[in-house]
């Protein structure tokens, strides 16, 4: 059975992976702080505490797990946020990514290593783009996307230069329980949630931007897709992770508002806008369709998954 070491296991795609992964590899994690409520009831996980930040410490797990495969996910991942503060989000996204790939060159240089870039990667798209593939040019139109850019740039030379087995992922938008409440679809079913539970007396809920359109995948066909990359996917290759639609934001909105009975208000709230933001874009999966992949699960259920994992959330914070 191969090791399979999962940086940032503990959030919302790395407890999905590594819910996947478990009876098929010895998963090992490593988290960054002590919140570990993703991975609760999960049974036996090898976790280990390291930031990615301290390049002694990554090389130092890497030789107490000698992974044969690994699954970088750990990053600042809100693209919001990283307006607000650029260089932490550049910082700590390309140098953890440069400790990864330095740790692997010197302590499992044989190991395949999954890069999870990002579609948002792609940026500003021109309409004869559409969808859009690996080939197009990168015009990243915030700093998120700029150090996911930059670290999938990374992976290219690390493959190069020192023959790292790196593929680099560019999933779009996914999502599913467990997301964090920062993410659009996880921000109106956290509000839809907070209603039902009468922890909002004016049943009201406040959204940004119901217009841009994103290509959206279920995080368990996002996952699926990683674990048929580590076994097929070629070294050095781009690949994008996607549905090959755009889907309205509003078409989320009313999804999640038609799952549930409460009487809900919708205020939309210039608060939320992004300085500069695609207004629409979906991508083609073709490279990845074409060694086996294809999504199988409706966006509706992991919206309903979603809901009830906030719906928790929301009771019993209460
Ligand atoms: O930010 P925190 O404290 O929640 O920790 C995040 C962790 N992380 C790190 N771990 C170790 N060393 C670091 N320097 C470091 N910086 C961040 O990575 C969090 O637990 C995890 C990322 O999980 P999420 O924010 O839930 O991201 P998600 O949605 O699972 O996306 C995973 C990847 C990201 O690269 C996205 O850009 C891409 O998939 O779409």
């Amino acid at each position: 059975m191969r090791k399979l070491l999962i940086t940032g296991i503990a959030g919302f795609v790395g407890s999905h992976l590594a819910e996947r992964m478990m009876t098929k590899a010895e998963v090992w994690g490593v988290h960054i702080d002590e919140g570990l409520d993703n991975l609760v009831g999960m049974g036996a996980l090898n976790l280990l505490p390291c930031d990615l930040m301290d390049g002694k410490g990554v090389a130092e797990v890497f030789k107490r797990v000698r992974p044969g495969a690994i699954v970088h996910l750990a990053a600042q991942s809100r693209p919001a946020l990283s307006f607000d503060n650029p260089a932490e989000t550049l910082r700590n996204n390309i140098f953890s990514t440069l400790n990864v790939f330095e740790a692997a060159a010197s302590v499992c240089p044989e190991a395949v290593i999954l890069n999870i870039g990002s579609g948002d990667v792609y940026g500003e798209v021109n309409e004869a783009e559409f969808p859009v593939r690996e080939t197009a040019e990168l015009r990243p139109m915030n700093p998120y996307s700029v150090s996911k850019a930059t670290a999938d740039l990374m992976g290219f030379q690390y493959w190069k230069s020192k023959g790292l087995r790196v593929i680099r992922c560019r999933p779009f938008n996914h999502l599913g329980p467990r997301q964090a409440r920062h993410f659009v679809a996880p921000s109106f079913a956290r509000q839809i949630a907070e209603c039902e539970a009468g922890a909002r007396p004016d049943m009201v809920i406040k959204v940004g931007n119901l217009e841009s359109s994103k290509d959206f995948l279920d995080v368990r066909d996002v996952v699926a897709a990683y674990e048929l990359l580590l076994d097929k996917g070629a070294c050095g290759e781009a690949y994008n992770i996607c549905s090959g639609k755009a889907v309205k934001i509003r078409w989320i909105l009313d999804t999640l508002l038609s799952l549930s009975a409460a009487k809900i208000e919708v205020s939309e709230d210039a608060g939320k806008m992004r300085p500069t933001e695609a207004m629409s874009i979906y991508g083609d999966a073709g490279k990845l369709r074409a060694l086996g992949w294809e999504p199988r699960y409706p966006l509706v259920d992991g919206l309903a998954g979603l809901l009830d994992y906030w719906r928790g959330k929301t009771r019993a914070r209460r």
